[in-house]
């Protein structure tokens, strides 16, 4: 007789509390040792089931929400493209960086003017722009179209390769030299990041306190009364941590000796054995069921040349 069963079963991400004070790093650290990582909040539903873990509504816990603000990135991220150093080329005009992003808490991406210099710009802004294509003569073709970065990314992406790279004053002078005026480049950077390496768009959930986010520089987020705040992350609070379950399905054999009666029956019986079984071996958080096959049987009786099988 086999029979297939789930251990543990599927159930959504879990949090676990970790009543500790530490400083965001030291709670993400932990986090990632003992369980996961600091938790990612997606949607509602994931902010009400980490508030009922909170005992008392005016507990402050961190989450996995940071600030990504010193960290620029580049459009295209390919294998092998950056030698070292290139990634790091940077071309700023006198004051540049300068955009305010704890006043306007968005994405900040970068344009080269005719000078060949560059500035910092609020994404939603509208600018002509450079593609690159990696397979043709011709690297850089100008687009004389106004698009705000996201979609002159788009754009590129769809018709050439991405916006470009800027990867030393050569290439810089390339693209200097067909610009008319302040054009997006490939560079950027996003205020927030999840702990797990997600970006946290500006579209996506969240649940900001009225007034947050306050300060976006070295800037780390918790949550209190199911509402966001920053705090600097030196700070140190309570934290939850996000705990991944996995589902295996395993296939037992029984044999007529272990049971006897009416296997489907006897199911319920069955699965609270294995239950004592893998409490006995100190296992705390599992979740066991059947799967039914197509016939809608659990059980299937094996023919007796199978025997030998493993
Ligand atoms: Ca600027």
């Amino acid at each position: 007789m086999t029979g297939i069963y789930i251990l543990p079963s599927c159930f959504p991400q879990s949090y676990r509390i970790v009543r500790d004070a530490k400083t965001w790093t030291e709670a993400q650290r932990y986090c990632r040792e003992k369980y996961t990582d600091l938790v990612t909040i997606n949607s509602e539903e994931d902010m009400i089931r980490l508030s009922h873990l909170l005992w008392d509504d005016d507990d402050e816990v961190w989450i996995g929400l940071h600030s990504d603000f010193n960290h620029w990135k580049w459009s295209l991220k390919k294998e092998g493209f950056y030698k070292e150093g290139e990634a790091e080329f940077r071309n700023w005009n006198v004051n540049e960086p300068n955009a305010d992003t704890d006043k306007d808490k968005s994405s900040v991406c970068v344009d080269i003017g005719t000078n060949g210099q560059w500035s910092d710009y609020f994404c939603r802004g509208s600018r002509w722009f450079i593609c690159y294509n990696e397979s043709s003569e011709t690297k850089y073709i100008y687009l004389r179209k106004a698009m705000n970065w996201t979609d002159a990314q788009s754009y590129c992406r769809k018709h050439y390769t991405d916006l470009p790279s800027v990867r030393n004053i050569t290439e810089n002078k390339a693209i200097q030299n067909i610009v008319e005026g302040y054009s997006w480049i490939g560079l950027y950077r996003d205020p927030w990041k999840w702990s797990d390496g997600e970006v946290r768009h500006i579209n996506s959930f969240n649940n900001w306190k009225a007034g947050q986010p306050e300060k976006t520089m070295n800037s780390c987020v918790t949550t209190t009364y199911s509402k966001w705040n920053t705090r600097l992350c030196n700070d140190e609070y309570a934290f939850a941590c996000s705990v991944k379950v996995s589902k295996q399905t395993v296939k037992v054999m029984l044999t007529k000796s272990d049971f006897s009666g009416d296997l489907e029956e006897m199911q319920d019986e069955i699965l609270e054995q294995f239950n004592q079984r893998l409490k006995d071996h100190g296992l705390e958080e599992f979740k066991l069921k059947w799967i039914k096959q197509p016939d809608g049987k659990i059980f299937h009786l094996k023919e007796t040349e199978d025997q030998d099988e493993k």
